[in-house]
């Protein structure tokens, strides 16, 4: 019987491709670049299986380019924001992600980001590789001390959680939380977590870290008015998704001090960044480097694999999302 073809947009790390390749036709993007819409759309058409990711837009009208032989889109990612999940589903495409194994890595890197923000560790390292550091001064870079500040949580799912609880044990800060469900109280007593509106929260807290998904709901949640609210001393955290936060009106906000800070992994137009935005000291800037390590990417791989396997098999898939 021939083997069931497989594409992954993108190259993935070797172990994961190797896996795959022994049970079924694996094709790679060699170029390993983003593929246009065109060559997504003439790859639901030519393969079982598409292995998408964040770099790939998939809407519907990529999806009414022609008549559809994928049975599914495995998604190497958690977030689907780039996935048309209604027009899968009117497709007949099965939709699967990569949940639980980014939690830690990603919650790592928003308490990364807030610590580089507070401690001005951006700042400080241009400084040291311009060969611009006049040497120790009692005053010189005095950022500000996490330690028992208030931590606000703007999506208490699994990386919000991860990312508040680092937060609070590591470095005993109080933990506000806005999500749509309140937290069980078992999970509120742990963290010592207290449920706000969003306005309150973004009123009180000195850190705000941003863990709702991507897409049209999210989309520009975190406006100037928000940004208005919070206190000019607080720090904004986004390793969620650039659409989720007004970049022009972060921007402003500052260039003109009402915030102290912001550290970003995601960026509305990606790889692009308004040039006023790398011109701002206090702006911390990664290039979405959440889930980007040797062992999670290689789990991300294989919970793919998983749900191939399972779809092959007749079974749900674990990580079904439309
Ligand atoms: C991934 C992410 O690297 O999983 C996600 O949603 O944001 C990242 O950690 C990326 O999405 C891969 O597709």
């Amino acid at each position: 019987m021939s083997r069931l073809s497989v594409l992954l947009t993108r190259r993935w790390p070797r172990a994961v491709e190797e896996v795959l390749a022994r049970t079924y036709d694996l094709s790679r993007n060699h170029e390993d670049r983003a593929l246009s819409a065109g060559a997504i759309a003439a790859a639901l058409r030519d393969f079982d299986f598409v292995c998408p990711t964040v770099t790939d837009r998939i809407d519907a009208e990529v999806l009414a380019g022609g008549p559809i032989r994928a049975r599914a889109l495995c998604n190497f990612g958690a977030g689907v924001g780039h996935i048309d999940l209604e027009a899968c589903a009117s497709a007949g495409l099965v939709v699967t992600n990569t949940p639980d194994v980014l939690t830690d890595d990603t919650a790592d890197l928003a308490m990364m980001l807030a610590l580089m923000c507070a401690r001005r560790a951006g700042e400080g390292e241009r400084l040291v590789r311009a060969d611009r550091w006049p040497g120790w001064s009692p005053t010189h870079l005095l950022g500000t001390r996490l330690s028992g500040k208030t931590i606000g949580i703007v999506g208490f799912g699994r990386i919000g959680r991860a990312t508040a609880q680092r937060a609070h044990c590591g470095f005993g800060m109080s933990v506000i939380y806005a999500s749509r469900h309140r937290a069980p109280s078992i999970i509120e007593q742990e963290l010592a977590a207290r449920h706000l509106a969003l306005d309150q929260l973004f009123a009180e807290a000195d850190v705000i870290s941003i863990h709702v998904p991507g897409g049209q709901s999210n989309r520009h949640l975190v406006d100037a008015r928000r940004l208005s609210l919070m206190k000019r001393s607080a720090i904004l955290v986004n390793t969620a998704r650039g659409e989720v936060v007004d970049e022009e009106a972060l921007i402003a906000a500052l260039t003109r001090g009402d915030i102290a800070a912001a550290g970003l992994d995601v960026y509305q137009h990606e790889p692009h960044l308004p040039a006023a935005l790398r011109s701002l000291e206090n702006a911390v800037l990664l290039p979405h480097l959440g889930s980007a390590t040797d062992e999670t990417r290689v789990a991300m791989g294989l919970r793919v694999v998983a749900n191939l396997d399972a779809i092959v098999a007749g079974q749900t898939p674990p990580d079904r999302v439309a």
